[in-house]
């Protein structure tokens, strides 16, 4: 499995659990295939180093981050210092959503909050069928809940910068020592750090990539009858509507809009899905 590449140089990681750098065979520029860190391939050994000779086919294909084969993703979101934003965290499960990858939500330092504080949003995830941690990388809660999670998949962390994501890898991997926090202080100053994907094996079995954190993230190229397929729960509600591909908005005999009013569906989450589809339409719009 490839780990990581820089300059063309891929880090391959072998079924004996040794690491060899490879060059891909010259012949995969002109026929255009190209190589990212998850991809499975097959690789010709001289002594050590190697060749990478055939790409495997890939299960999924993630663009940001750049990485093949993810099976799930860490969405860490910090309860404070940033705040929780419901709006960044939902448009991150539709993208988790339309990739079909498995979600764990960690709400991470705890440690600045009462747990009655986060009760309510812990429970609305949980009851869309959303897998919800609480954690404290300061204090090392939760930790046991995530390394499980982990093994023996491809997952990647995801989240806002700052939400403490290299800070959790760090208590769960001591012998990682990730970068924590330059960035973000680097982000507030209007700069992005380019960073290259790598993927990280784990003892237990499995992979896990850091990722940099974002302020902002675009959802693109979702058509807006399809959004609610990525909100579960609105899209379970949505099958009883009286209109085909209505969009809940103020249709007649919406049942999306009925939940609403009788507490079955959360505020925050309508409202996000709603932004989300206005967002799309906009960009439909601007083609
Ligand atoms: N109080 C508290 N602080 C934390 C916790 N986890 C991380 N931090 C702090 O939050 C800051 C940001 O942590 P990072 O791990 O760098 O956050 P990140 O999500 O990796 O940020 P980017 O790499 O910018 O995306 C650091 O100062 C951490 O020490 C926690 O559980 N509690
Ligand atoms: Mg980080
Ligand atoms: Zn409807």
């Amino acid at each position: 499995m490839v780990l990581k590449g820089i300059g063309g140089f891929y880090t391959v990681y072998l079924e004996d659990g040794r690491q060899i750098t490879c060059t891909p065979r010259g012949r995969f520029k002109k026929e255009g295939v190209s190589l990212l860190a998850g991809d499975r391939v097959k690789v010709a050994r001289e002594g050590g180093e190697g060749t990478i000779e055939e790409v495997l086919p890939r299960k999924t294909e993630l663009y940001r981050p750049a990485v093949a084969n993810v099976d799930q993703v860490m969405v860490v979101a910090a309860v404070r210092k940033p705040d929780l934003n419901l709006f960044l965290l939902d448009r991150l499960l539709v993208l988790a959503e339309d990739q079909h990858l498995e979600v764990l939500i960690c709400l991470n330092k705890m440690d600045l909050i009462q747990p009655e504080e986060v009760r309510e949003v812990a429970e609305t995830y949980r009851e869309i069928g959303y897998r919800v941690l609480e954690s404290s990388a300061l204090l090392s809660r939760g930790i046991a809940g995530i390394r499980e999670y982990l093994k023996g998949k491809i997952s990647v962390v995801a989240g806002p910068s700052g939400a403490g994501k290299s800070t959790l890898l760090n208590r769960l991997y001591p012998h990682l020592d990730l970068k924590t926090d330059g960035i973000s202080r680097k982000l507030k100053q209007g700069r992005h750090t380019t960073r290259h994907v790598e993927l990280i094996p784990l003892d237990a079995g499995g992979f896990v990539a850091d990722t940099p954190g974002f302020s902002r993230l675009e959802v693109r190229g979702i058509p807006a009858g399809e959004l609610s397929f990525l909100f579960p729960e609105v899209g379970r509600l949505g099958e009883e509507c009286r209109f085909k591909g209505c969009l809940h908005r103020r249709e007649p005999g919406c049942s999306v809009q009925e939940a609403l009013t009788s507490g079955d569906l959360a505020e925050s989450r309508y409202r996000n899905y709603l932004g989300l589809l206005k967002e799309i339409q906009e960009e439909e719009r601007s083609y």
